[in-house]
């Protein structure tokens, strides 16, 4: 739990942060609290972007200076899956962009694509002409060229930055980032470990390699910061420990944000964080598109599921114009469908969950590139997920900056669930009978 202690070693810790020079953040930055400028004294927690990494800036004359590259990356959603996306610096999402209430800051927006385009900085107070909706606000960045965004941040909170120029194909491949601004003031309850991420979707196709901008709503991957489960992080924290996790969404649908184990607090948003007056107690919480929604919770030891609600949510790439073949005997006609679909395999009669087996089996590897539908294993068998699934993994006494995935959860004796009977006429439960 955090205390008068905490606040304590955040000052010994952000003084010596602030003698080592001027460039505030990096790579997967220590976890080190930090005084971000000079003149402001506040101290924060770096934030942690899921799969990501921290915009470094360099101080220019009391303002804090970003360069952001508009570019193409080639992209890995998770072993087995590739595309030539649009990102900055690099990746998608591009890098979280952090600061200060109070700072003054420098975007520097290079752009490297064939089309031009411009970044909005979404939820920011600004001058108008920074606002940077391209026609409106200022002309486009051309290919090639370079163009500064200047302005003082006079707020604190989760918010985000993507195009507002040719959006339906910018954003639809991977243009996007957050920004994080700490309170001036620091945080009457603060948190051991603040995490951020953006929810996306993609249209991309089995056997294909780049996604698709023209679809609306049939997405093949749903992503926490353009990865799919198993390869998002996972999130660590140690017991009692107060966590943060900053959801953005800046894709094509809204989505329920679930965690088990605890009932978290929706805290903030893009108004910053709320008064503790406003926070609502949820397990579950709808992020909205183009919304952000904090949450906070108080870390408990286990496992714990933490995922988007929407079923076809957190697969990987599924069809969904297909005949249902529940309850359908299917025996016997997949020699005749093999003769016009070598390597058919019929299943789903009784439900989906052998077509993870089959995958590991062998039996049907799909296109190239494409994912299969459910994935993951776990210490006790399949997980059967994809897309929007990570797991927050909570552990005694972990080091405050221990961030390393510490494995499978191993339960106290008694504390699983068991098999106590194989027969399936077992006890005398309460049922209902057809009428
Ligand atoms: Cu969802």
């Amino acid at each position: 739990m955090t205390s008068r202690r905490d606040f304590l070693n955040y000052t010994g810790a952000g003084a010596v942060a602030t003698a080592l020079g001027t460039v505030t953040s990096g790579v997967n930055a220590e976890d080190a609290p930090r005084a971000p400028t000079a003149g402001n004294n506040s101290l924060y927690r770096p934030v942690r972007t899921l799969n990501g990494w921290t915009l470094p800036s360099t101080m220019k004359n009391g303002v804090k200076e970003f360069h952001l590259v508009a570019e193409e990356v080639d992209h890995e959603f998770a072993p087995g899956s590739r595309a030539k996306c649009w990102g900055y610096n690099g990746s998608t999402p591009g890098p979280t962009i952090e600061a200060v209430e109070g700072d003054r800051v420098r975007i520097l927006v290079t752009n490297n694509l064939q089309e031009h385009t411009s970044i909005h900085w979404h939820g920011l107070l600004l001058p108008s002409g920074m606002d940077g909706v391209g026609g409106l606000n200022q002309p486009h960045i051309q290919p090639g060229e370079t163009y500064a965004y200047e302005f003082t941040l006079r707020q604190h909170g989760s918010h985000m930055y993507h195009p507002h120029a040719d959006e339906v194909t910018q954003l639809a491949v991977g243009m996007m980032g957050m920004i994080v601004i700490h309170p001036k003031n620091g945080e009457s309850v603060p948190v051991d470990r603040d995490y951020c991420f953006l929810l996306h979707n993609w249209a991309l196709h089995p056997g294909t390699y780049r996604p698709d901008p023209a679809i609306m709503q049939d997405f093949d991957l749903w992503t926490f910061n353009s990865k799919v489960f198993p390869a998002i992080d996972a999130l660590v924290a140690s017991s009692g420990e107060r966590v943060r996790v900053r959801v953005a969404n800046l894709s094509m649908w809204n989505h329920p944000i679930h965690m088990h184990g605890v009932q978290y607090w929706v805290t903030g948003s893009d108004g910053g964080r709320w008064p503790q007056s406003q926070w609502r107690s949820e397990v579950t919480e709808i992020v909205g598109v183009g919304q952000i929604r904090d949450i906070e919770f108080i870390a408990v030891p286990g496992d714990w599921a933490f995922h988007c609600h929407m079923a076809h949510h957190t697969m990987n790439a599924m069809g969904h114009d297909v005949p249902n073949p529940l309850g359908v005997d299917q025996r016997g006609i997949d020699n005749e469908i093999r003769k016009i679909l070598p390597g058919y395999v019929a299943m789903g009669e009784f439900g989906m969950a052998e077509h993870q087996d089959h995958v590991d089996m062998g039996h049907n590897s799909g296109p190239r590139n494409t994912l299969a539908m459910m994935t993951g294993k776990g210490p006790y068998g399949n997980i059967e997920m994809g897309g929007m699934f990570t797991i927050v993994k909570v552990r005694d006494n972990l080091a405050r900056n221990d961030f390393r995935d510490p494995g499978w959860y191993e339960p106290p004796s008694g504390t699983v669930a068991s098999r106590i009977s194989d027969d399936p006429e077992f006890g005398s439960p309460h049922r209902l009978k057809p009428t």
